[in-house]
């Protein structure tokens, strides 16, 4: 593409004035800012323990966790693992390792001991820190070169098993021992792992300014894009290892000044019930949480009247279901945020929830966030469309990844020389701002939500000795949204059943990464340089009526 075009960019903007953001600070400076205005006030409610702190409760044992892990050894630039559920030992270790300098990657406890340790070696973790029904499988590395106990110390909340440490080791430390560290705003703070456009997950460096960055497009300002109050009781359901939950929950929360509710794990009942008790004022929710509180008999017996905010992200959501919703809860604001891990993560919010609300239309993802710019390119010739034309959507701006963790080859491909971050997502502005997302180009499956990569699949499935070649593609799923489909060439000569293919897979691998159909075909379409055709399968997929 000739360079000048770029200077024809159409780029679209927050209608929502420019603010300024504190994005010079550290991370957890700029969270607990406002801290002295509502120290006393609640910051974390447990679910299931009933256990509360407050803002400065949670504050204290934060440092007390900086020093902890300092005392064990870690230092500025480490990566410490946290392998947890929803909890506030979570926080106090995202937290802590912030305020010494040091940085997280968050894997979800229920991965597999493969694909815990692959994340493991990528982020070079010096530390676990997990729960001890989780320690059997990390004694498996599968990895001669890492000894458990030996070359990691792993760290557990309950009652550590043989060679653990238990959490006190952190939260009895003496908050003064914490090193006084100088933290760069392009120091990285968190480490998650996405696939992003294309191949296996890598780690998405996001650092003190560009989480400082999202959280104040959502916040900050005279008329905050996301208006969170004091009084705001904020459901924390969804997982704080995937970054909706972690920032658009947890640090807008605190930054705010608004109480979490931590939820280990989705239960209908239960979180009915906690919705109930302590009068939750704001969900953030996906797709297939909206169709339980839209259509669950149970929503019936409960009091929903407290909540006045639904935000739900992460996965395409119908408008039926929206609709359904808002006839279950018609005190409630209803919209979508869209978010991708590698954009900070969130591009557009619904300015229905800022403090001077908006009206956005039902289906739409809200308008671009402040302080960023929006386009939309024609994925053939990289061109910027005007409004109404769906394209694939770029974004720029202060809050975008630094990079992938050693991949300067992923990370060119997917933010380009001008500071475009390609999102993989088609998708169209309209005449009133308001974004849809109307398909994906990249890889990338959805499962509830959940990142389901084909390549990850892809490459355990012809590691099988009677497969011969395979691709993974989405079929739409009503419960889940889409859920991963094999077509696979068996080997010549070999037998091979659909069953046998699918517990090969769901032996290795997390449980939203379960195949949920194998065909078996003679060869995968490919094009001439040998990328597999996803469409063609798609659109088989389409065409063949589900069995
Ligand atoms: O990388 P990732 O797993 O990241 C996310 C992050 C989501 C959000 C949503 C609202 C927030 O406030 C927030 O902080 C974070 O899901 O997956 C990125 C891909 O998920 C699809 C889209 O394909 C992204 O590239 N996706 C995310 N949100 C939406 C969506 C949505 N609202 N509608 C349709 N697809």
């Amino acid at each position: 593409l000739p360079r000048d075009q770029t200077e024809t960019d159409r780029v679209f903007v927050s209608k929502l004035p420019k603010i300024s953001i504190s994005n010079h600070l550290p991370l957890h400076t700029y969270c607990f800012q406002n801290l002295p205005h509502y120290s006393d006030r609640t910051c974390l409610f447990v679910g299931n323990s009933g256990k509360s702190y407050s803002f400065a409760e949670t504050h204290l044992l934060c440092r007390k966790v900086a020093a902890g892990l300092s005392n064990l050894g870690i230092r500025k630039g480490d990566v410490v693992m946290v392998l947890l559920q929803n909890c506030a030992e979570f926080v106090f270790t995202f937290m802590g390792a912030s305020m010494i300098g040091a940085v997280t990657t968050m894997a979800n406890p229920f991965c597999t001991a493969n694909e815990i340790f692959k994340q493991f070696r990528a982020s070079k973790s010096k530390l676990i820190i997990t729960q001890s029904q989780y320690v059997e499988k990390l004694r498996e590395t599968g990895d001669e070169s890492i000894v458990f106990g030996e070359d990691f110390s792993v760290i557990t909340l309950d009652s550590p098993p043989g060679g653990c440490l238990h959490f006190s080791v952190l939260s009895d430390a003496n908050e003064d021992d914490a090193p006084e560290v100088d933290i760069d705003p392009n120091d990285a703070v968190a480490l998650p792992f996405s696939s992003g456009t294309t191949g296996l997950p890598k780690g998405v460096i996001l650092t003190h300014k560009s989480l400082i960055t999202s959280v104040a497009q959502q916040v900050d300002g005279e008329n905050p894009n996301l208006y969170l109050k004091q009084d705001d009781v904020v459901l924390c359901v969804l997982p704080l290892f995937h970054i909706y939950s972690l920032n658009s929950v947890l640090l807008c929360s605190l930054r705010a000044g608004a109480a979490v509710l931590m939820m280990q794990k989705f239960e209908i009942g239960s979180l009915l019930e906690l919705i109930q008790r302590h009068r939750v004022s704001v969900a953030a929710v996906v797709p297939p949480l909206v169709l339980a509180l839209a259509k669950n008999p149970m929503v019936d017996n409960f009091d929903l009247s407290s909540i006045r905010m639904v935000l739900s992200g992460a996965a395409p959501l119908g408008k039926e279901l929206e609709g359904a919703l808002l006839s279950r809860l018609p005190q409630a604001i209803f919209g979508q945020g869209y978010g991708m891990t590698e954009a900070g993560p969130v591009l557009s919010m619904s300015p229905s929830f800022a403090k001077q609300p908006l009206p956005t239309k039902s289906g739409s993802c809200g308008n671009v966030v402040r302080n960023a710019e929006l386009k939309v390119v024609d994925p053939e010739t990289g061109c910027s469309l005007p409004r109404n034309q769906p394209g694939e959507i770029c974004i720029r701006g202060p809050q975008i990844m630094k990079g992938y963790l050693n991949d300067a080859e992923a990370t060119a491909r997917t933010i380009d020389v001008d500071g475009w971050l390609h999102t993989g997502d088609i998708g169209y502005v309209d005449d009133d701002d308001d974004v849809f997302i109307v398909d994906r180009v990249k890889e990338l499956i959805k499962f509830k939500g959940f990142q389901v990569p084909p390549a990850e699949l892809e490459a355990l499935l012809i590691s099988h000795s009677n497969i011969a070649d395979a691709a993974v593609v989405p079929q739409k799923d009503e419960a889940a949204g889409e859920v991963p489909v094999a077509f696979v060439v068996p080997s010549i000569g070999s037998e091979l059943t659909e069953e046998a293919v699918k517990e090969f897979i769901s032996k290795q691998v997390v449980f939203y990464k379960r195949l949920q159909k194998v065909y078996f075909v003679h060869s995968i379409p490919k094009s001439p340089s040998g990328k597999i055709l996803r469409k063609d399968l798609r659109s088989k997929l389409a065409a063949t009526p589900p069995s």
